[in-house]
């Protein structure tokens, strides 16, 4: 059956502790802004927004983002991974569908943790399928910008150069052969090394330039299936061409089309597997007027069911004639 969830719960991590560009702070603000929720309620689903998470210390006041040190943007990101993890976990033992709004890519150390931590013990497994222009596999030893936005997934599939101090409910709770890389084309030469050798796939520009979304959604979604999976999508706005996607800080050509974004999510929508999401990196401050905002209403809306015939037009199928 297709994605309808009993409820989705929006949750926004406004932090940018994880990047060196400021601004996907504001990212969860500016989807409401655009209208995430009512797109969704006028789909007839029923929606939560909880607001957001973020640190709590008192020395943001005093030190600020531009000004923090390495270790202590880590601090941060730590601190909010396990705000986002808790809140998650709450939202899935509810039954309901968490939309986790960034914010950096570093808050999906938060997201997939909840995940992992309510499916895992209901012998559940968990799969992920990340939509990016970036793999986000570096350690701290081959990142070579330091930012955590860049090594989320290495994290959660336990790469042992994440030392004890990394330690919380998400170090190594992923299997990497259970992830899936969507839409790269700027991937580190040593974080390179590292996914082909742990077995991550990595759907790249150029495979989805010779085989189609078509044929490429459809594995990830026949993978999935076939394990009886949880999939978690975790959507990076840069996944999206600058073109029509110009709010993220860190952009790079020859990303996907309009249609191909829509139809990622369109097939994600019919194969009723996602049971969770985020959308990050979305930055206020470079987009156009909320071009990428608005654009990002409209994907998550496709994830969600809004098609162009309509919802009772039910999923697409080939019917031959003779
Ligand atoms: N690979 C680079 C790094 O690790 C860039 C990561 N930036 C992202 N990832 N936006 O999605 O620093
Ligand atoms: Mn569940
Ligand atoms: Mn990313
Ligand atoms: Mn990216």
């Amino acid at each position: 059956p297709p994605t309808r969830p009993r409820r989705i719960d929006f949750i926004g991590v406004a932090t940018a502790s994880g990047a060196s560009v400021r601004g996907c702070g504001m990212g969860p603000e500016a989807l409401r802004v655009a209208g995430l929720l009512e797109a969704l309620i006028d789909l007839e689903l029923d929606v939560a927004d909880h607001g957001d998470l973020r640190n709590s210390h008192a020395d943001l006041s005093t030190t600020p983002l531009s000004w923090r040190t390495v270790e202590q943007r880590k601090g941060d990101v730590l601190e909010l991974a396990q705000l986002v993890s808790n809140a998650g976990v709450k939202i899935l033992d509810s039954g309901h569908f968490p939309v986790f709004l960034g914010g950096d890519h570093s808050i999906a150390i938060g997201t997939v943790s909840a995940v992992a931590r309510h499916c895992l013990p209901k012998q559940k497994p968990v799969h992920v399928l990340w939509v990016d222009a970036h793999a986000d596999y570096n350690t701290p030893e081959t990142s070579p910008s330091g930012n955590l936005h860049g090594m989320p997934l290495a994290l959660l599939c336990g790469e042992k150069e994440f030392d004890a101090s990394y330690r919380g409910d998400w170090l190594g709770r992923i299997d990497p052969s259970n992830v899936t890389v969507f839409g790269a084309r700027s991937v580190d030469r040593e974080e390179r090394k590292l996914v082909q050798a742990r077995g991550v796939e990595v759907i790249d520009m150029r495979k989805l330039d010779q085989l189609g979304i078509v044929a490429t959604m459809q594995h990830v979604i026949d993978k999935a299936k076939a394990d009886k999976a949880h999939l978690h999508v975790s959507f990076d706005v840069d996944s999206v061409d600058p073109s029509i996607a110009p709010g993220g800080g860190t952009l790079v050509p020859g990303g996907l089309s309009y249609r191909e974004a829509h139809l990622v999510m369109e097939m994600l929508h019919d194969s009723g597997l996602v049971g969770s999401l985020d959308v990050v990196e979305l930055n206020p401050f470079l987009d156009h007027g909320g071009k990428t905002a608005t654009l990002m209403v409209d994907l998550v809306a496709s994830l969600f069911g809004r098609s162009i015939m309509g919802e009772e037009a039910g999923p697409v199928e080939f019917v031959t004639q003779d």
